[in-house]
């Protein structure tokens, strides 16, 4: 996946018009949004579409798919069906699982990430303890692309190591969780940027600086 200026935006506001007027004042620095069950539950599964065609986005949605195999296909053909360009999932829930979600991404013509370890300080109390594991399984299933934490570089560097330098991946818990923006991209493809950017005074001017500052 091709990311204008290494950015995602994570938005999380829950109220479709705020989004958009986000949206609208940092337009010219984002071609990539994440959205998560905030606004999807909050506004719908058409806000995938919205985003779509009126800012001609590409999509992730971020709803850690983590259940069954035969519900995983479900959310993962909802979801794609709605338009989305790729789908968060879980590992932790074992490939059979993983797989639903990326036979029905490949069916759709779009593409699955692969949770690894998640950023927030409760993460290391179960989640990173079979975080590699978990990406290597990735590998092993032929996964190209991955989310692991901004929050711990030296994690970052393990998970980059084990799934190789092809592999897309991309971080979450630049800013507001204490990632550094210019450290992650040592070893992450892009970053996800959520509150450090729609909560502050002015979207624009916390984007633009983010961007200035990875140049
Ligand atoms: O490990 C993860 N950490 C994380 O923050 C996996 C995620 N998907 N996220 C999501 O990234 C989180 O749900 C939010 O949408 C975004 C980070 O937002 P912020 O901390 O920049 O506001």
């Amino acid at each position: 996946m091709d990311v204008k200026n290494n950015i995602i935006l994570a938005m999380d506001l829950m109220d479709l018009k705020a989004a958009e007027a986000v949206c609208e004042s940092i337009n010219e620095y984002i071609d990539t949004i994440k959205i998560g069950y905030p606004l999807t539950l909050a506004e719908g599964l058409s806000t995938i579409g919205f985003f779509k065609e009126n800012f001609d986005y590409k999509v992730i949605c971020d709803y850690k798919v983590a259940d069954i195999p035969a519900t995983n296909e479900k959310i993962a053909n909802q979801t794609f069906d709605a338009g989305a360009d790729a789908i968060i999932c879980h590992g932790f829930v074992g490939p059979d699982s993983v797989e639903a979600c990326k036979t029905s991404a490949e069916e759709h013509g779009a593409d699955v990430f692969l949770l690894t370890e998640m950023s927030h300080p409760g993460a290391v109390k179960f989640l990173q303890k079979n975080a590699d594991e978990i990406a290597r399984m990735g590998v092993k299933m032929g996964i190209d692309n991955y989310v692991a934490p901004s929050t711990r570089p030296e994690r970052l560097s393990q998970i980059r190591d084990i799934v190789g330098k092809e592999a897309f991946m991309i971080s979450p818990g630049v800013g507001t969780q204490g990632g550094d923006p210019k450290e992650t991209l040592k070893y992450s493809n892009a970053l996800i940027i959520g509150r450090s950017i729609y909560n502050a005074e002015d979207p624009a001017k916390a984007t633009k600086d983010i961007v200035n500052s990875i140049q």
